[in-house]
């Protein structure tokens, strides 16, 4: 089997989560210059801003990179559309099954990662064809299934004979380390990319994920169907409060609309949705892509050495 390197064309196992509403080109670029795979979020944005973004990727690397597909978005045909029409050399997608868009995105030599939260989608997704899958724990900000990274990610490597990136609760390189033991051939990792200089967020949503504690990442919205993990303010205690009381589900959706944009794009983090993992408390600095890459492949090696194929590319 190839190495998940060897597979994207890329120097480093290292995906950068596709963070709707964060990851724009800027970021995703800055992260595929630095030899890991960045990947720009189409999240709920229309098709026309999703090419925007393509194209001024394409402008600041000739590396390949990524654009995540949010399964849950009102625009995701014409977003899966314009994937084809640019050609990105890879997508991955979220919250859903991407199975009906695989043998169009297969066609037309796009390699297709889907995120699954359980062994039953990852054997699905290996058999209408899909490249690699990441197997996501539910220690990752934003909608999380139910197994820890620690629980899936073995269990996916048994499952399927495809290779499985990790992701959840990843942040550096013991943690990617670690991953390398369940089995995985490589990482995503969102949280830790939430602080990099090239991640055009307000400075109050990076602030808030450097002073974030190990318990301040909590989960709301589970009666919904829809569980999302964010960092404790006003927005998460509003919201526990209607869960204990027993609000309807359609109280709970109409609480959570337009969160995400009020912090990543207000800097509104009382009001807003501050989606960050459990990792969140490890994290103490800025820095820039490359030097987050370069300190989790130090990590890495220091760790693991020559052992594992993929990481000394
Ligand atoms: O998708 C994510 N993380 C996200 S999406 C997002 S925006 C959002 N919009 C509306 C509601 C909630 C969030 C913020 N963060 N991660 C990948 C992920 N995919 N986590 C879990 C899943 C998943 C869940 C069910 C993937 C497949 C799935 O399949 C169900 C099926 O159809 O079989």
């Amino acid at each position: 089997m190839k190495t998940i390197c060897e597979l994207l064309n890329i120097d480093y196992p290292i995906f950068q989560g596709g963070m709707a509403w964060v990851a724009t080109h800027s970021i995703a670029a800055a992260v595929s210059n630095a030899g890991g795979l960045g990947i720009i979020a189409a999240g709920h944005a229309p098709a026309d801003w999703v090419r925007n973004e393509i194209r001024a990727c394409k402008e600041k690397t000739n590396k390949p990179f990524g654009v995540n597909v949010m399964l849950l978005s009102p625009y995701v045909e014409e977003v899966m559309q314009v994937i084809l029409e640019e050609k990105v050399p890879v997508v991955t997608t979220g919250a859903g099954n991407p199975g009906k868009y695989m043998e169009a995105l297969k066609a037309a030599s796009i390699k297709v990662i889907p995120v699954v939260p359980s062994v039953a989608l990852a054997k699905r997704m290996e058999r209408c064809g899909a490249d690699a899958v990441i197997a996501e724990g539910c220690e990752s900000g934003g909608h999380i299934g139910e197994l820890t990274t620690m629980a899936l990610v073995p269990q996916v490597v048994d499952a399927v004979s495809i290779p499985v990136i990790a992701a959840g609760g990843i942040a550096d390189g013991r943690g990617m380390a670690a991953a390398f033991m369940l089995g995985a051939s490589g990482v995503q990792i969102g949280t830790r990319f939430l602080v990099a200089e090239e991640c055009n967020i307000p400075a109050s949503y990076k602030e808030r994920v450097i002073k974030a504690s190990d318990i301040d990442a909590v989960v709301t919205g589970r009666p919904t169907g829809h569980p999302v993990r964010s960092l404790r303010n006003s927005l998460t205690r509003s919201f526990q409060k209607l869960e204990k009381e027993g609000a309807s589900v359609e109280e709970l959706e109409k609480h959570g609309t337009g969160a995400l944009k009020r912090a990543v794009i207000d800097g509104d983090v009382q009001n807003g949705s501050v989606l960050a993992g459990q990792i969140s408390g490890l994290i103490k600095k800025e820095q820039t892509a490359e030097e987050i890459i370069e300190d989790l492949m130090s990590g890495v090696k220091e760790r693991l050495g020559l052992q594992v194929e993929g990481i000394n590319a």
